[in-house]
């Protein structure tokens, strides 16, 4: 059976989704990433970069939100475009705007805004500024 290593936030969840969406059988693995356990050797053994999504699926084992992602897609044939470059190309574009654009930017807005100490004006105009900048991106494709 499919193992998650999850913790509730939003790249987790992002899988957790595919997972249930697709009505794949899955166990979770709790990884509390608030008391450190990302960094035990036995979970980096899985993710070397001691973040939360991996996912372990018998014999393939699969870090980061995206890659889960795609690699669910391609393993179940559910959830991609029609089999064709132009329509691979933009589920990739698309993909990897939310892979380094959404993700890495809402993170550093809500982690200047909320956790990171003084001073950080600049930060959180920056990032704040960038997030909602890729989510308008978001509404107008969707409303296109
Ligand atoms: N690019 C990675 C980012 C993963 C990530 O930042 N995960 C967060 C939870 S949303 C985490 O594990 N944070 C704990 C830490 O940074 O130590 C992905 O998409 O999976």
């Amino acid at each position: 059976m499919i193992q998650l290593y999850y913790h509730p936030s939003p790249n987790p969840l992002k899988v957790a989704l595919f997972l249930e969406e697709a009505g794949l059988p899955y166990e979770l693995v709790p990884v509390d990433t608030r008391k450190g356990e990302q960094h035990s050797a036995a979970f980096r053994a899985i993710n070397p970069n001691a973040k939360t999504p991996a996912l372990v699926d018998g014999d393939a084992t699969v870090f980061d939100s995206n890659a889960i992602l795609l690699y669910l897609a391609e393993k179940t044939g559910r959830f991609l475009p029609a089999d064709t470059p132009a329509a691979r190309a933009r589920m990739l574009s698309w993909l990897m705007f939310v892979a380094t654009g959404i993700g890495p930017y809402c993170g550093q807005a809500v982690h200047f805004q909320h956790f990171a100490p003084e001073p950080k004006d600049y930060a959180v105009n920056r990032y704040t500024f960038e997030a909602e900048r890729h989510w308008k991106l978001v509404d107008e494709q969707l409303a296109a």
